[in-house]
C-alpha cells in the first residue's frame, strides 16, 4: 500500500542496475554468495563454525509432526544457553535446537538476499531450492502461529518471558522483512502468510489491551519489519503494533525491570536500560546509546513511523539521533559502534581506531537509517552518510570473492596484537568463512542485493537520485510510464561523469539529483536552462517540459581529499585520512613495508600531487593512490627510552600505495591502516 504523494524506496522491479562497480558487487551476491551461503546454512562448508539454521527448521518440523502422535509431551524449558553446542559436533542430535537463539535469522536474512537476486536474475533453480526451504520453515511454524525454533525445540513454556533478550521479536521481524521481499520477487506468499500468522499471535500477547505483556523487542527489527508488512498488504494493526513498540519503549516503569530476570551484580543498583534503547521514552532520546546494531534498527523504525503518522516530535528526535550518530560517534568509514563491550556506542568523539567495532551489521542498520531519513525529508546530509556507510563499512565486510566476511572492520590492525592482546581478540585480521552468530554475513548480502532501493527515491512525480550508479528505471507519473537511463562514468580520477536520459515524461516529472558533499560544491549541470533548476536541501530540482527522449549531463568534480577530525577525536591527533569521492583509502604492509606506524605525509603535501594507478587485488581491479609520503628510521639500538635528539630522528622519502579501505585483507594476513601520521 504505498500512498502516491510520499517519498519512498524505488521498488526494485523498476530498476536495472548497469553500473560496472555495482553490478560486481551484485552479481558476486547472486553467482557466489547465495549458493555459499545456502551451503553454510546447512553446516556443509569444510573448515567453517556450522550455522545450524537448516537443521533447527527442519527440527521443528518434525516436532510439529509428532505433535499428534499419542503419547507426545511438549519440550518443558529448562536451563538452555543463549547458545546451544552439541555435545559431540560430529552428530548433532538431529531433533535438538543448536546455535544462538538468534539462529533462524540467518535463513530469514539469505532468502531475502535470494528475493532481490530473483527479481534482478529469474532462477528457477534457485527458487525451487528456496520454495522447497521455505515449506520447511511454513511446516515448522506452530499452529497457533508462534515460529521461533530455539523456543519451540526447548520450550514455548518460555516464550516471551524475557523480550529484553530473547530476540523472539528479532526473528519475527527478520522473518517479515524476508516474507515481503520473497512475495513482491516471485509471487509465492507462503512466507508471508507465515510472517502474518506469527505477527497475529505476538498481537495476542503483547499490546496495550489488559491481559497482553505490555512490552516491546529488546533487539529492534520489528518496528520496521511491520511497516513493510503494513505497506505491502494495507493491514493498519501492522502499523499499529509497530508504532506500539515505538510508543511504549523507555516509558516508566521501564518494561525491562519488570520481566523478573535476575539482575547481574553489574548492572545493580541500575539496570542497563540504555545498551537495549529504553532509558528513556524514545521521543526524548537525543544520543545515540547502547548496542549499535539495536540502536540503528531502532532509529529506521522510528523514521519510519514518524514519516507515516506525520509525527513531529518523532521526527525531530530522528533528527537529533541521526546527528548524534553522524556528527558525534561515526568512524570515518561509517563504522559505528566505538567498543566490543556491548557491540556498543560509547561517548561523543570516542572513536579508537585499532580496537573499534564497527560491526557490519551497525554500518548496514546505518544505510537503513539513512534512507529512512532521505524518505522522511530529503536531505542530502543522509544520502552522504548513507553513500559512506555502503562503500566503506558495509563493502569491507565482505572479502572480494564474497566467501569470507568480517563482523568486526577495525580502522587499524597489527597483527600481533590482536592475536596477543586480549582488547583486541575480536578484531580478526583476515576475514571468516562463517561464525557462530553468522548476523553479518547474509545481511551483507541482502543489502548488496537491495541497493537500487537506496540509489532511489520517488514520490509522486519526482525521482530523487542519491547515489551514482549507471542504471535504467522505470517510473510512473500520472498515466505515463517515465524512462530514466542513467549512466555514471567514474573512469576519470578527477570528476564524475553523469549522463542522464529522460524519455516520456510529462511536465510535472522532476527529477531530484543530490550533490555529493564529496564534490566540494563543484558540479557542472548541463542540457537544462537555469530556469528550471532549483536547489534545496542539497538536491538540485529539475523540471521542465521535457523532449520525448531529454539528455542532460551532470559532472561532479571527484577530488584527492585529505581529511581531519574534529580535534575532540583524540585518536587522530595530528593525522589526515584520504579519500577519493565516496571510498576511504587506506595502507596496507604488503604496498608498504611493516611498521605502518612509521609512515607519514609532510605537511604541505597537497592532495593534488597524488598520482592514480590500477592495480589488481585478489582479481579485482582497483584504484591506487600514490602518495608523497615519509618513512621514519626505526630506532631500535637505544633503550625503551632515550633522549629525543635531532639525529635519531630521520626520515626517507617513499611513495605510499593506499589502496580502498574496502580492499583490505584480501591478500592475507598484515597491517592496515586508515589514519596516517602528519610530519
Ligand atoms: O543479537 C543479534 C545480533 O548478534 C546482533 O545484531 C549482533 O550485534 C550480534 O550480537
Ligand atoms: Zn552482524
Amino acid at each position: 500500500m504505498r500512498d502516491e504523494h510520499e517519498n519512498r524506496a524505488i521498488d526494485l522491479k523498476n530498476i536495472r542496475i548497469t553500473d560496472d562497480f555495482w553490478k560486481t558487487e551484485q552479481e558476486l551476491v547472486r553467482t557466489e554468495v547465495i549458493p555459499y551461503q545456502w551451503e553454510a546454512l546447512n553446516d556443509r562448508v569444510p573448515g567453517a563454525a556450522p550455522s545450524f539454521a537448516m537443521h533447527n527448521f527442519r527440527a521443528a518440523k518434525a516436532l510439529r509432526a509428532r505433535s499428534h502422535e499419542p503419547g507426545f509431551t511438549a519440550p518443558v524449558f529448562g536451563k538452555v544457553p543463549f547458545e546451544v553446542l552439541p555435545e559431540d559436533p560430529a552428530h548433532p542430535d538431529p531433533g535438538k535446537f543448536y546455535g544462538f537463539l538468534f539462529q533462524d535469522t540467518d535463513f530469514y536474512k539469505w532468502i531475502e538476499a535470494v528475493a532481490y537476486s530473483l527479481t534482478d536474475h529469474p532462477d528457477p533453480e534457485l527458487q525451487k531450492t528456496a520454495d522447497e526451504a521455505i515449506t520447511i520453515v511454513a511446516g515448522a511454524q506452530a499452529e497457533d502461529g508462534y515460529l521461533d525454533t530455539y523456543y519451540i525445540l526447548n520450550g514455548r513454556n518460555a516464550e516471551f518471558s524475557n523480550l529484553r533478550d530473547n530476540h523472539e521479536l528479532y526473528c519475527f521481524g527478520h522473518l517479515t522483512e524476508a516474507a515481503v521481499a520473497y512475495a513482491q520477487a516471485t509471487g509465492n506468499s507462503e512466507l508471508l502468510g507465515v510472517a502474518e500468522r506469527c505477527a497475529s499471535y505476538i498481537s495476542s500477547k503483547i499490546g496495550a489491551e489488559e491481559g497482553k505483556k505490555h512490552g516491546y523487542p529488546g533487539h529492534e527489527i520489528a518496528e520496521m519489519a511491520l511497516v513493510r508488512l503494513y505497506e505491502e498488504t494495507g493491514e493498519e494493526k501492522y502499523l499499529n503494533l509497530s508504532r506500539y513498540f515505538i510508543d511504549e519503549r523507555g516509558k516508566d516503569p521501564k518494561y525491562f525491570g519488570l520481566e523478573g530476570r535476575p539482575q547481574p551484580e553489574h548492572e545493580k543498583p541500575n539496570p542497563v536500560f540504555s545498551y537495549y534503547q529504553a532509558h528513556k521514552p524514545v521521543r526524548e532520546q537525543d544520543e545515540a546509546m547502547g548496542h549499535a546494531v539495536r540502536a540503528m534498527y531502532l532509529y529506521s523504525g522510528m523514521a519510519d513511523i514518524a514519516r507515516l503518522t506525520d509525527d513531529d516530535a518523532l521526527k525531530e528526535a530522528c533528527r537529533k539521533l541521526f546527528s548524534s550518530v553522524s556528527r558525534d560517534k561515526m568512524y570515518v568509514t561509517g563504522g559505528v559502534g566505538s567498543t566490543h563491550i556491548g557491540e556498543a556506542f560509547t561517548f561523543p568523539y570516542d572513536l579508537p581506531n585499532d580496537t573499534a567495532y564497527t560491526e557490519s551489521c551497525a554500518a548496514i542498520g546505518l544505510v537503513f537509517f539513512s534512507r529512512r531519513m532521505l524518505e522522511m525529508e530529503p536531505k542530502s546530509i543522509y544520502a552522504d552518510v548513507m553513500e559512506r556507510a555502503l562503500y566503506n563499512g558495509v563493502l569491507s565486510g565482505i572479502a572480494l570473492d564474497g566467501k569470507s566476511f568480517f563482523y568486526v572492520n577495525p580502522l587499524e590492525v597489527w597483527p600481533e596484537a590482536s592475536h596477543r592482546d586480549a582488547r583486541k581478540l575480536h578484531v580478526k585480521n583476515v576475514r571468516q568463512k562463517w561464525f557462530g552468530c553468522a548476523c553479518c554475513p547474509p545481511n551483507i548480502a541482502r543489502l548488496l542485493g537491495s541497493v537500487g532501493a537506496y540509489a532511489y527515491t520517488e514520490n509522486e512525480d519526482t525521482l530523487f537520485t542519491h547515489l551514482y550508479m549507471s542504471s535504467e528505471i522505470k517510473k510512473r507519473v500520472d498515466d505515463r510510464e517515465v524512462s530514466v537511463k542513467l549512466s555514471a562514468d567514474r573512469s576519470s580520477p578527477v570528476k564524475w561523469d553523469v549522463k542522464i536520459l529522460v524519455e516520456n515524461a510529462p511536465s510535472d516529472f522532476t527529477l531530484a539529483l543530490r550533490i555529493p558533499g564529496w564534490c566540494g560544491g563543484k558540479y557542472e549541470l548541463s542540457g537544462v536552462p537555469e530556469s528550471a533548476v532549483c536547489k534545496k536541501d542539497g538536491y538540485l530540482y529539475v523540471k521542465k517540459d521535457w523532449a520525448d527522449a531529454d539528455e542532460l549531463q551532470i559532472s561532479f568534480s571527484c577530488p584527492v581529499r585529505f581529511i581531519r577530525s574534529d580535534t575532540r577525536v583524540r585518536e587522530n591527533s595530528g593525522k589526515i585520512a584520504v579519500t577519493h569521492g565516496p571510498l576511504v583509502y587506506c595502507l596496507e604492509e604488503k604496498d608498504n613495508g611493516p611498521d605502518l606506524n612509521l609512515v607519514m605525509i609532510e605537511r604541505g603535501t597537497e592532495a593534488s600531487e597524488v598520482v592514480f594507478e590500477n592495480a589488481e587485488i585478489a582479481g579485482r581491479t582497483a584504484e591506487i593512490l600514490l602518495v608523497p609520503g615519509l618513512r621514519e628510521q626505526p630506532v631500535t639500538d637505544q633503550g625503551l627510552y632515550f633522549d629525543a635528539e635531532e639525529k635519531t630522528d630521520t626520515c626517507t622519502p617513499v611513495t605510499l600505495r593506499m589502496i580502498p579501505y574496502f580492499f583490505w585483507a584480501n591478500r592475507g594476513e598484515n597491517e592496515m591502516q586508515v589514519w596516517i601520521r602528519r610530519a
